[in-house]
């Protein structure tokens, strides 16, 4: 296989992940890198010894041959960024919140389909292996059909230290870190039509909402439960773990803090540990997401190859994207909030 040429935009605190994800992966390098900030180019830069740096995306783009680009930047230069790649003819990954805005989000996914550029957004959390355990149990029929489905996020971790955007916004935990759960509530239970929401702001050293609770109704009938608090100060510190309850009409799959799989089915019951990997450079706790950055960039370079959609395309996240703000206008309003009508 061609190895692609990539370049990354955006040297920050998350990018470092991806930096060391491109570097372990066959079939794809990142020969350029960007930031308008000249001190992150130059840590990143020279950690990963990349000579090509720009502080400017438009002379990279005009400077540099690409076959992809990895949008690493915050939410407010996602749509521009995205909307330059495209112009250049470009595919492109953009981190989440894939924007600021559902009307972006929709321009963005519009603009890429018309240039016929590929864009995929990097919601890595259902690639977390944990996860992927939980699909392979609904997938292998062992449980049944599911009807009831509880994805929980619960913690007490200072995520403000090394991302201190994240106590300013009016917006927190569920563009931040609710639009992964709710990824993965659509991943395992599928699409949604109805979500109502109920929120908190319980640290009062930050702008916005750090705990949220929303029930849903699924297209298949399931009702889910996803609830997230970054106000939850626990025994043991279960950051970054997403747990996990499903019921089906022929059983039940539990993924309890410690990365504990119990599933109970047709074929009676079985424990399993299904920790993630610790990669060489990745550290713990975040080893789950760091593992799971890697397995994205590996299906990305293998849809391009293929010419595939990937799983996290553009079009598919506009409806983990629409759960989002339908989460804010539904705990605004105290009303349950159709989704079909936002998209
Ligand atoms: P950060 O502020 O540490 O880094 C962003 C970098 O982008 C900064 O160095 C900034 O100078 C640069 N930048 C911003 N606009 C730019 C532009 N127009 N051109 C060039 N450079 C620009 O932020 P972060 O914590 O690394 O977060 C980045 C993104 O990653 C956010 O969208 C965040 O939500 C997401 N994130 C995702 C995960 C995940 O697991 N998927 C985890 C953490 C953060
Ligand atoms: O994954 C994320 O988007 C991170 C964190 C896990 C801290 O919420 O911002």
């Amino acid at each position: 296989m061609a190895t692609l040429s990539g370049a990354l935009i955006g040297c920050g605190f998350f990018a470092v992940n991806q930096m060391h994800g491109w570097r372990d992966i066959v079939g794809a390098s990142i020969v350029a890198i960007c930031d308008r900030d000249p001190e992150r180019l130059k840590i990143v830069g020279d950690q990963f010894g990349i000579a090509k740096r720009y502080t400017d995306a438009a002379e990279m783009f005009a400077s540099e041959k690409l076959d992809f680009v990895d949008i690493a930047t915050t939410v407010v230069s996602h749509r521009p960024l995205v909307e330059l790649a495209t112009a250049n003819r470009v595919p492109a990954i953009c981190q989440k919140p894939f924007a600021p805005t559902l009307a972006d989000a929709k321009a963005m996914v519009e603009a890429c389909i018309e240039a016929g550029v590929p864009l995929m957004v990097h919601e890595n959390f259902r690639w977390q292996s944990p996860i992927q355990a939980v699909r392979a149990v609904l997938d292998s029929g062992e449980i049944g059909t599911p009807f009831f489905g509880r994805i929980s996020f619960r913690s007490a971790y200072d995520v403000f230290s090394g991302q201190p955007y994240l106590a300013t916004g009016k917006r927190f935990i569920i563009e931040d870190l609710g639009i992964h759960v709710l990824d993965i509530a659509r991943f395992l239970l599928g699409d949604v039509s109805t979500i109502t929401t109920r929120t908190a702001r319980i640290n009062p050293a930050i702008a916005g909402e750090d705990v949220a609770t929303m029930l849903m109704d699924h297209d298949s009938g399931a009702t889910s439960v996803v609830d997230c608090s970054y106000a939850t100060k626990l025994a043991t510190e279960p950051f970054p773990e997403t747990l996990i309850e499903i019921d089906g009409d022929a059983g039940t799959v539990r993924l309890a803090q410690g990365y504990r799989l119990t599933v109970t089915g047709k074929s009676g019951t079985a424990v399993s540990d299904v920790s993630p990997p610790l990669l060489p450079w990745a550290s713990r706790p975040w080893h789950n997401i760091q593992e799971s950055v890697v397995a994205i960039q590996k299906h990305w370079v293998e849809c391009l190859a293929k010419g595939t959609e990937p799983a996290t395309s553009g079009a598919d996240n506009l409806k983990t994207f629409a759960l989002v703000e339908a989460a804010y206008a539904g705990a605004a309003s105290r009303q349950p909030v159709q989704i079909d009508a936002l998209l």
